[in-house]
């Protein structure tokens, strides 16, 4: 297993749309695993595969609390089938944009087709922070980021200073 370097906003591949995986692998599952321990260690809830830098449609998702057993999802070529008209509002991180929050608000219960750890097709119902997660992963694989829910000016404002954050590091 090995911790991924997790790349942050305004790093241009955050931009990019995820190529869909058309064989779930050793090497693949390699990804997975690797993902998975980045994610707890960051910590975070999930983790999408371009945030390491990997272009392709892989999601790595636990909402678990600590007082809770842990609850891994490995989420392959994820596709909603299914969105509720009622939405809910959560206050999102993200660990592109660290440091920042901002309430979004989406579908509050979820219908995803994907592949699992072993390429099997499965289907999920969520709600709550589960199906938040997972559409702000989706969002990922498109080459979205929560701040592109959010008013401009908010956007801006957090992405002036995720800059800035880059530049003095660079010159630290
Ligand atoms: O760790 C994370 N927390 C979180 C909180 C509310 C809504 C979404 C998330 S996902 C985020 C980790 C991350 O950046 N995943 O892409
Ligand atoms: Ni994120």
């Amino acid at each position: 297993m090995a911790i991924l370097p997790i790349i942050t906003a305004p790093d241009p591949l955050l931009k990019v749309k995820s190529k869909a995986v058309d064989r779930v692998d050793d090497g693949l599952r390699t990804l997975m695993d690797d993902m998975l321990e980045t994610m707890y260690l960051a910590p975070g809830i999930g983790l999408s595969a371009i945030q390491v830098a990997v272009p392709k449609r892989v999601v790595v998702v636990d909402v678990a609390r600590e007082d809770e057993p842990a609850n891994p999802l490995y989420l392959v070529n994820p596709e909603l089938v299914c969105v509720s008209d009622n939405l809910a509002t959560y206050e999102e991180g993200c660990l592109s944009l660290p440091d920042h929050y901002a309430d979004v608000e989406r579908p509050a219960e979820i219908e995803v087709a994907f592949l699992d750890y072993h390429g099997k097709r499965q289907t999920l119902q969520a709600e709550g922070l589960l199906a938040t997660c997972i559409q702000h992963e989706m969002d990922h694989l498109e080459g979205l980021l929560f701040v592109d829910h959010i008013s401009a000016l908010k956007r801006n404002m957090i992405l002036r200073k995720l800059k800035k954050a880059k530049r003095l590091e660079a010159t630290a």
